[in-house]
């Protein structure tokens, strides 16, 4: 077609005409601006340590304004409980098995789809900052400053655009800073994506020296199953090395090492090194003879005040436990309050600096703009069943904290006790972003209850699927796939044993009577075993005992 003179006007005018349209779409109709996302999360930290959940030990109340002023998910459950399958699942939505991180060994296949990289192309900044130990490098970021393997908590090294650094401060305090100071760069024209993520509270426990002494005249209660002797449970919970009695070693988890040993250290000219792979080799987790030497590679760290405050501090404990000398379950009463005192203090640096975060987000104007995700990569044992760390399925380990501020849709001081996972985080996020949710993430939003204080859907799942496969390994957990409803729970470990749990948790929420065998619970039983494979099949896992 030949383009006429008048033609030409015709297609210029109609152009013209489209962009004042658009312009004045634009201007009597902005679209509105997507919310901010600040996802959250810390290392080991337990809902028995939050004080929304339990108010038993100690006081967060940065994290409770959270939840003050907006949603606490009370049964908010992991499908893995431990770091690296927790991390996976959260980014791709889907259970180990198929996302591949059925382990901490194994190292995250970085060209899944993850959802930040889909908030990016729907025009997110994102940033990924702290702990983020998948092994791979961090994809879909426009900035990421991660704490390489498990991170350290005195000068610790980030990894920085693919830059290797050391930072000189504490760890808590410098994973915020980061956060901040991305938030102050960003371009205010676009919403942003940040993942914050601590290492504190994850062993070795070590806290901020501002912090060391502030829980020595508390006497935390201790659990009732402290000593909990494993009758009526099976060999796993039997075989386990998670013992607050017998795993934790005295100077790596208590520090009772003094200063003149440490400084002989620092002058051996063939002080150990060890490797911080990313995971570690385990068959040294009890090794008692490198325990010193292993301690002394975190202390040494610390520059020369640091040291000298912490010396002061636990050189009374270590004269304590010398004058009192003691033995059998006094000398575990007395193991447990060490380890309460320094996970609280660690714990205590992560609610001063979400308090800190949330007040720069207020100073700017964002707070009420921003989506702000509370969550831990699993719970943890505080001396339940004797135990230290986590992995089990049982609820102190399973269960993670949840709480997500955000005025706009969810009413403050909402709660809610519906099933929620941590495999619907992203499409949660996805939700919230205007973004469609992949057919493939296993998830389900949970933008139903939170935008509806806290009220749970009929339609809304009645049990969660929960499958662990690190072992052998550390803490040495078998392998154990299994279901949790409201009231019940039904796990089979595998592997190098073939053993059932079943628990009551309306009369047994400590899970210490093994109902398996029970003829009362023999119809739930079968019940549950229905429900398990419904959900083995849902989430595409029907072969379980295959090795992952
Ligand atoms: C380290 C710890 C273990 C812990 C794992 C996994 N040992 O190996 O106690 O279970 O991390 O934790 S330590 O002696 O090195 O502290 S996770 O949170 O990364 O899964
Ligand atoms: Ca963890």
């Amino acid at each position: 077609m030949k383009i006429t003179n008048g033609l030409k006007f015709q297609y210029i005018a109609a152009f013209a005409l489209l962009l004042l349209l658009g312009a004045c779409a634009d201007k009597d109709q902005p679209t509105e601006k997507k919310p901010n996302i600040i996802f959250i999360m810390t290392d080991d930290h337990t809902t028995q340590a939050l004080s929304a959940y339990d108010k038993r030990y100690i006081e967060t109340p940065n994290l409770d304004r959270l939840a003050n002023e907006g949603i606490l998910f009370e049964n908010c459950f992991v499908t893995n409980a431990v770091c690296g399958p927790s991390r996976a699942t959260i980014l791709t939505g889907k259970y180990s098995h198929l996302n591949g991180l059925t382990d901490n060994s194994k190292v995250f296949d970085s060209t899944q789809v993850i959802y930040p990289q889909l908030l990016k192309k729907a025009g997110y900044q994102t940033a990924m900052i702290g702990k983020w130990h998948l092994g791979s490098t961090p994809m879909g970021f426009d900035y990421y400053s991660i704490l390489p393997n498990q991170g350290q908590y005195y000068q610790p090294d980030f990894l920085e655009n693919g830059k290797l650094i050391t930072e000189q401060g504490y760890v808590t305090d410098l994973v915020t800073d980061k956060a901040i100071k991305f938030v102050e760069a960003r371009d205010k024209n676009k919403p942003f994506m940040m993942i914050y993520q601590q290492k504190a509270p994850h062993r070795n426990w070590m806290p901020a020296t501002r912090h060391l002494g502030m829980y020595d005249d508390k006497i935390f209660p201790e659990p009732a199953n402290l000593f909990d002797d494993f009758s009526n449970r099976g060999r796993a919970a039997k075989e386990q090395m998670m013992n607050i009695s017998t795993d934790m070693m005295d100077a790596w988890d208590l520090k009772l090492v003094s200063e003149e040993e440490l400084n002989a250290f620092e002058k051996s000219p063939q002080k150990a090194k060890f490797k911080d792979s990313k995971e570690g080799d385990f068959k040294n987790a009890n090794d008692k003879s490198t325990d010193k030497q292993r301690f002394f590679e975190v202390y040494n760290r610390m520059n020369r005040t640091e040291k000298a405050v912490w010396n002061k501090e636990y050189s009374k404990r270590i004269a304590e436990f010398k004058t009192l000398n003691l033995k059998g379950k006094e000398l575990v009463s007395w193991k447990y309050q060490q380890y309460m005192r320094d996970y609280m203090s660690c714990v205590t640096s992560v609610d001063e600096n979400v308090g800190r975060l949330l007040d720069y987000l207020k100073e700017i104007g964002e707070l009420d703009n921003t989506i702000i995700v509370y969550t831990s990569d699993q719970g943890f044992f505080l001396g339940e069943h004797g135990f230290f760390d986590k992995r089990f399925m049982y609820d102190e380990s399973l269960r993670t904290p949840l709480l997500v501020r955000y005025p706009k849709s969810i009413k403050a001081g909402s709660k809610t006790t519906a099933l929620a996972m941590n495999l619907d985080f992203a499409p949660t996020l996805l939700d919230y972003a205007g973004v469609t949710i992949p057919e493939d993430m296993q998830g389900k939003s949970l933008r139903p209850i939170m935008d509806n204080a806290g009220k749970t859907p009929a339609d809304w799942r009645k049990a969660v699927y929960y499958h662990y496969y690190e072992y052998p390994s550390w803490h040495m957990v078998k392998r154990h796939y299994g279901i949790r409803t409201q009231r019940y729970k039904l796990i089979h470990f595998y592997n190098d044993i073939d053993e059932w749990e079943l628990y009551d948790l309306a009369k047994d929420p400590h899970e210490m009577h093994n109902l398996y065998q029970d003829p009362a619970y023999q119809q739930t039983l079968v019940d549950l075993k229905v429900q398990l494979t419904k959900l083995q099949k849902q989430y595409k896992d029907t072969n379980p005992t295959i090795n992952n």
